[in-house]
């Protein structure tokens, strides 16, 4: 590994729509029963389950992004390191506290490494999808902007935006794309105050405001797909587990299984682009 370089993995997109079981489990009586059947036999299901939707909600992972080229954390088996560090070190609040240069460094590095990447079929679907309901609510914990970038509304960014940086003191905003003027940390205009990273952080509270929005769809949806995310992180992991206690039927996206999968009625197992493509196709 070069010094300092950050490990990129991509993952591998498994196994074809076709080829890959897929675990079906049905709800009889509140109990759950397993099936293995192909994703043939699933399609059709989730298809007409999608169809007589009203209210969806969808949480979306760094899985999502896979297909424009957008490292994830976990892909390929190991986490992301940044210069000696795992990345849920560099990104949290105890190293933002000692050491704000380096976490500026580190946005700074996956910033300039996102610059020319580009929604892909996956973040088009989904923004194809938002008028086809009485509700659709994106609730992601990407900070790259590619659901916006879409053409997603209203996305709820519950991890933050990478293209922002927000003052330490008196909470201004800036959006690094046209106002950073380069100097390290940024200093706020209206206070003088550093500014930083416009993220949460492991160890930070997430936006109360986007949580509750995303909680309260999460509580309130018929339909929830979990797309490219390995269902680690809380309480962004908490949505999905809410729409499922709330009777929604619940759909991972994912060419892995997690340990959300065996909650889900269907864990589509493929690439976000190709899996959403084949449940949204020809409408
Ligand atoms: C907090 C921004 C209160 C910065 C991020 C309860 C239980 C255990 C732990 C906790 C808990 N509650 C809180 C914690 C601690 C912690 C946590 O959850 N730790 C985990 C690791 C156990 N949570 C927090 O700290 C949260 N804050 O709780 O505050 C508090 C306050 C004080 C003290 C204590 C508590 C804040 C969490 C947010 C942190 N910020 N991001 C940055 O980006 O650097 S988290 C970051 O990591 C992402 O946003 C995301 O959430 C996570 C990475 O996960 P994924 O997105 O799922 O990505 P990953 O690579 O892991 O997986 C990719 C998946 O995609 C894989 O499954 C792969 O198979 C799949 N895939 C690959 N290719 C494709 C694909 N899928 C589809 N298509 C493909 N082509
Ligand atoms: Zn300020």
């Amino acid at each position: 590994m070069a010094n300092g370089a950050y490990l990129f993995t991509l993952p591998r997109a498994q196994g074809g729509l076709l080829d890959t079981a897929v675990a079906r489990s049905a709800t009889i009586a509140g109990e759950v029963t397993m099936h293995t059947n192909t994703a043939n036999d699933l399609l059709p299901e989730v298809r007409a389950r999608l169809k007589r939707a009203r209210r969806v909600f969808v949480l979306t992972g760094a899985g999502v992004s896979a297909e424009s080229g957008v490292p994830t954390f976990r892909g390929g088996g190991n986490a992301a390191v940044w210069k000696g560090m795992p990345f849920s070190l560099i990104s949290s609040a105890g190293v933002l506290e000692r050491d704000l240069p380096a976490v500026w460094e580190w946005f700074d590095y996956r910033r300039n490494a996102l610059k020319d990447l580009q929604p892909n079929a996956a973040h088009h679907a989904l923004a194809q999808m938002q008028d086809d309901f009485a509700s659709f609510v994106i609730a992601t914990q990407n900070i790259d902007d590619l659901h916006t970038r879409a053409g997603s509304r209203d996305v709820l960014e519950l991890h933050g935006n990478i293209w922002r940086a927000r003052c330490t003191n008196c909470q201004a905003l800036i959006a690094l794309r046209t106002e950073d003027k380069g100097e390290r940390p940024p200093v706020c205009r209206t206070c003088s105050a550093p500014m930083r990273p416009d993220v949460v952080l492991f160890g930070e509270l997430l936006p109360a405001g986007i949580f509750a929005r995303a909680a309260a769809a999460a509580t309130r949806c018929d339909f929830c797909f979990v797309i490219g995310t390995s269902a680690l992180v809380y309480p962004a992991m908490q949505l999905p587990e809410i729409a499922r206690q709330a009777g929604a039927y619940t759909v991972e996206i994912n060419p892995e299984r997690t340990p959300f999968s065996d909650s889900c009625h269907a864990a589509l197992q493929g690439g976000a682009g190709e899996v959403l493509t084949a449940v949204t196709g020809d409408k």
